[in-house]
């Protein structure tokens, strides 16, 4: 395709001064371009007929011809093999008659005729007319196609007409249509008259309008152009790079007649319909007052999904998952995913009681997943709505993620079982950047879930702002355009052409499996909620909304009159759904308590009790026997396959991870290894994403070895472990934050059995992914009582980087623990550490050890339930010879440490000793270093908070009683209005009953969280340090 690609560039015509050079400079050594054989130094004029819009035609010529030379007229392939073999320009161009096929030498001796017969430009001219005029429509059709349901906004926010080609509007009247020709043929555009429109021109390979027909005359080839892309349906997609693609969607559009439906189809269009419409009514009817942000002035929408699914379960999917924001959410609970119509009712009901923990969420939030069967295909088909957040478009990451979960877990290669549905508003489509980074995964290998469909509720309004202020794209949907989607826009009150797109739709995703946009441009009836008043802002727009017939009672009169259906039959339909609202409402009186569990969006069969409880309330050992260490140590530091070169600097790295082993010993990088390595033999699928996890961005990890002779040769040993082991997932991703954490949330989702990690190049980067942290990971269990067990790896710690690359900004994580500061604990309960974890609503940790890394990565899938986990991970203690952890550390029977105790000369004697100096993370290795420096081993002991939250009361009680003569004091590296202290303190301050004070040593507050400058970072450490070991330092403030 590439060389096509460069020849039609270089088809374009080129002015007399530019010689047919510039043709070469960036020319494919290799490919047989037509550029390639025009390489001489005379202009291109000097082939007369190829100029101007010649060039489009001629480009078609060619790519038949390459494809069969046969396929074109002789004179063609005659002239393409001439410039193949070199002839000179001017010269190409033969006649066929003399010519016996392949006889290159009697083409060259053939003279050229153009000159001879003058009637052959004007035909060669008429043809490429047309050809261009093809083309013009395919390419700018939809400008002109009427998608506006009001019929006062252009769709597209662009008011001209094509130049080049007749809309439609034009051509109901014969006047205009007459002068619109002779505009264009008068300005010359294509040369073409009004007496040209009975002559029969041959048709380019690349329409299909002609049907069985390879000619027609000129004023049906316009009339069948009007009708396949200036009608109701605005199809874009010519900027697609794929001939095969474009010619599918030509074939799907062009093809007279295709846009079919049966009296059936239609039946059940319209009985779609009533109850997209009615459902929105009840509600209306029964809540008037009630927010429901409803769907009137896109009713279709509810036919279009269910188009979609049927379409998609016909063509084998069995599983599809949906995100979607608020508008219509209800309504698609209840008539697609056939939620019980008595639950969504029950939750306008304000005395409903919740029976779960948390704070649950408002009704058009919450998820749902039902498995049916598919009425139409008689199929099985299960469907999942994610619960999503106020924030637009941010579920939809998440929805990519969890769908690719699901087709990894059911070996689902290809995207032929389980698909995504995305739907969105035009406001937020265009204007949410999370998109554009969702669409940025959609093609990616780690990433791809082989098609979205993506339905846009077009509403041409985005709360109180028109589109001409909300987006600076012609159209909401043009973000689409980066990963070639093609995109079908249509107007919603033509409910048959939405139901052909929808079809196009899911059959481009079964054929293609990439994303596909459907943009249903439509109107919204009400403010933008039911309590909102619209014509405060948009007077005009809304007295036209007010004289729209609803689309049901235009498609029932339209199908009366066809006599698809009666009157009575229509109105039959409509109280039998009336009825089945009424029960359901009846029957939603008796409910009385409202259970959120009962609308999850991911259910986790088997790992809980039947009544959602953990199956205990224990972890077992986190540790592993001797062999299995030495095994996963050993792959670890070689290369398991044979005939594979490694970079010299990684085999380096090998032998001295090998002689870690042989020590007995793990450092940052191994404890990982050893982690991951040691659950996929336990059946744990492990997927690592972020950027540049896979050697890692300190260039510790190399998980990823890749043969430094053949490209794209690569090795993952970690998959080299164990003869029936889970797969493990390691990919760099895209440079995306939000996109990329929202998609390991949502792949976190699909099950309890996998640990999914992302990774942030540096944990300050995270707060580009803010949204999914605060509306998902940190309180989505409150809200949607749905666990997570992802893990968040954030590089932290000031090392003299500057104000970016050092801090992950832990204050912000610990401000949003749900854990109470002033309240004590019972620390006698049973299981009390357990039980803590389960109470919590994410883990927070910062390890000062590999080893205690190791056990927390373990834990976190050994635990009976799943609770994310954030941890700080390190920098320069990847590679410090002192954070080391020995096997023994690490073997069966051993824990994670969720504080790591004082254990020298300190805990000896501890009466003795004058300050208890509390620290997380890699000050401890500073702290321990200054204290040998002074010889103060005995006066100051040192405890490792490395589990900060939940809050380990229990063990910090035991530390605090240890050293009854000892004061407190928290350490850290942080800036005090940053870090640990401020929710250290007062648990602290409650573990000791508030009998002592909590003293600070660390750095003052700033804005910035480091200095940019190394000699005042070293100046800041060094007085942090002198604080922390001034046994006078706070005399003066007791
Ligand atoms: C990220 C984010 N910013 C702002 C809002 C507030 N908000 C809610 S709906 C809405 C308008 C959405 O317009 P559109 O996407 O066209 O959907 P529609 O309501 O028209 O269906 C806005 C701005 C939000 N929910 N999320
Ligand atoms: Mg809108």
């Amino acid at each position: 395709m590439f060389h096509l690609r460069t020849c039609a560039a270089k088809l374009r015509p080129l002015t007399a001064s530019q010689t047919v050079k510039t043709f070469s400079q960036n020319r494919p050594a290799a490919a047989r371009t037509l550029g390639q054989i025009r390489c001489f130094t005379a202009p291109v004029a000097a082939e007369p007929f190829l100029s101007g819009t010649s060039s489009n035609y001629v480009e078609e010529m060619y790519y038949a011809w390459l494809e069969n030379p046969k396929s074109v007229h002789k004179s063609w392939d005659i002239f393409f093999r001439n410039t193949n073999a070199g002839a000179p320009p001017g010269t190409a161009y033969q006649s066929p008659l003399p010519l016996s096929p392949g006889s290159l030498s009697a083409m060259a001796r053939a003279q050229p005729l153009v000159a001879a017969q003058p009637n052959v430009d004007k035909l060669v001219e008429d043809h490429l007319a047309v050809q261009s005029l093809i083309r013009a429509y395919q390419i700018r059709g939809h400008h002109v196609a009427q998608l506006d349901p009001l019929g006062i906004l252009d769709a597209d926010l662009d008011s001209s007409v094509p130049a080049d080609i007749i809309s439609s509007t034009d051509k109901l009247d014969l006047a205009v249509f007459k002068e619109r020709l002779r505009m264009l043929t008068v300005g010359g555009f294509y040369g073409l008259d009004e007496s040209d429109l009975d002559k029969v021109f041959h048709l380019p390979t690349t329409t299909f309008i002609g049907g069985q027909e390879s000619a027609l005359p000129l004023r049906e080839i316009i009339r069948r152009l009007e009708m396949a892309y200036c009608q109701h349906i605005g199809v874009e997609f010519m900027f697609i790079n794929d001939l095969e693609q474009c010619q599918w969607i030509r074939q799907k559009f062009e093809t007279p007649g295709i846009m079919q439906f049966t009296n059936e189809e239609k039946r059940t269009l319209l009985a779609r319909l009533v109850r997209s419409t009615r459902f929105e009514d009840f509600l209306q009817r029964k809540w008037s007052s009630e927010k429901r942000f409803g769907l009137e002035g896109c009713e279709v929408l509810i036919p279009a999904l269910k188009t979609i699914i049927d379409k998609s379960s016909e063509n084998g999917v069995d599983y599809v998952i949906m995100g979607m924001p608020h508008r219509g959410r209800l309504n698609v609970l209840a008539n697609v995913i056939r939620k019980e119509l008595e639950q969504i009712f029950c939750q306008f009901d304000s005395k409903l009681e919740a029976a779960d923990e948390g704070s649950g969420d408002v009704k058009y939030h919450l998820g749902m997943y039902h498995r049916r069967i598919n009425r139409v295909t008689d199929r099985n088909i299960t469907l999942s709505l994610v619960a999503n957040p106020s924030h637009l478009e941010a579920a939809d990451p998440v929805v990519m993620g969890k769908t690719k979960a699901e087709q990894f877990y059911c070996g689902d290669t290809e995207g032929k079982k389980v698909m995504s549905i995305l739907l969105h508003g035009d406001a937020a489509f265009a204007g949410q950047g999370i998109v554009y980074e969702t669409f940025h995964l959609s093609d990616l290998p780690s990433y791809t879930t082989h098609g979205t469909v993506h339905v846009v509720v077009n509403n041409q309004i985005g709360f109180t702002t028109d589109p001409r202020m909300a987006r600076s794209s012609p159209y909401p949907t043009d973000v689409a355009r980066v990963v070639n989607a093609p995109i079908f826009h249509v107007n919603s009150d033509d409910p048959e052409a939405v139901m052909y797109v929808c079809k196009v739709a899911a059959e481009w995703r079964s054929t293609f499996h990439k994303d596909v946009v459907v943009d249903l441009v439509c109107y919204r009836r009400n403010g933008h909620n039911e309590m909102d008043e619209p014509m405060f802002t948009q007077p005009l727009m809304y007295k036209q909304i007010r004289k729209q017939k609803p689309v049901l009672q235009k498609y029932a009169e339209l199908l009366v009159s066809q006599g698809v259906v009666n009157q009575p039959e229509y109105e039959e339909e409509i109280s039998k759904y009336d009825k089945i609202c009424e029960e359901a409402f009846t029957r939603s009186k008796d409910e009385k308590i409202l259970h959120i569990k009962h609308w999850l969006d991911s259910p986790w069969p088997g790992f809980f009790t039947l009544d959602g409880q953990p199956r205990s309330m224990t972890c077992p050992s986190t540790g592993l026997t001797e062999d299995i260490l030495t095994h996963i140590g050993n792959v670890a530091s070689s290369v398991p396959v044979e005939n594979f070169t490694i970079h010299g600097g990684l085999s380096r790295i090998l032998k001295t991870r090998g002689e870690l082993v042989k020590n007995r010993t793990v450092d940052w990088a191994l404890a990982e290894y050893m982690a991951f390595g040691s659950l996929l033999k336990e059946g744990i699928h492990i997927r690592l994403s972020g950027q540049d996890v896979e050697r890692g961005t300190f260039s510790h990890r190399h998980h990823v070895l890749h043969d430094q002779n053949v490209d794209k040769k690569t090795c993952i040993p970690m998959n080299h472990l164990w003869p029936n082991q889970a797969p493990y997932t390691v990919c760099n991703s895209s440079l995306s934050e939000y996109g990329v954490l929202g998609f390991e949330l949502g792949f976190a989702m699909a099950s309890p059995n996998a640990l999914v990690l992302w990774e942030a190049q540096f944990g300050d980067f995270h707060n580009t992914a803010q949204c999914i942290i605060d509306q998902f990971i940190c309180p989505g269990q409150a809200k949607w009582v749905r666990q997570n067990g992802i893990v968040l790896l954030l590089p932290h710690g000031m090392e003299g980087m500057g104000p970016e690359h050092s801090s992950a900004r832990p204050e912000r994580f610990l401000q949003m623990c749900n854990d109470d500061p002033d309240v004590l604990p019972n620390l006698e309960e049973a299981n009390f550490d357990i039980n803590q974890l389960y109470d919590c609503n994410w883990v927070v940790v910062n390890c000062s050890t590999p080893g205690n890394f190791f056990h927390v990565l373990r834990r976190q899938i050994l635990l009976p339930f799943r609770k994310p986990l954030i941890i700080f991970t390190p920098k320069s203690l990847l590679r410090h010879p002192e954070a080391r952890t020995n096997f023994d550390e690490m073997l069966s029977g051993t824990h994670f440490q969720r504080v790591i105790p004082e254990d020298g000369l300190a805990a000896q004697n501890p009466e003795n000793v004058k300050r208890l100096l509390f620290c997380t993370g890699k000050v401890y290795y500073d702290l321990t270093r200054e204290r040998k420096a002074r010889g103060m081993e005995e006066q100051v002991a040192i405890t490792r908070i490395e589990q900060l939250s939940p809050f380990p009361f229990d063990l910090l009680m035991q530390e605090v009683q240890k050293y009854p003569n000892a004061e407190l004091a928290w350490c850290q590296e942080e800036h005090k209005n940053q870090g640990y202290y401020d929710y250290v303190k007062p648990r602290l301050r409650t573990t000791i009953n508030r009998a002592k004070p909590v003293w600070y040593a660390g750095r003052d507050p700033a804005a910035a969280p480091a200095t940019g400058n190394k000699k005042t970072h070293l100046t800041e450490l060094q007085r942090l340090l002198d604080t922390a070991f001034d046994l006078d330092a706070f005399k003066n403030f007791s």
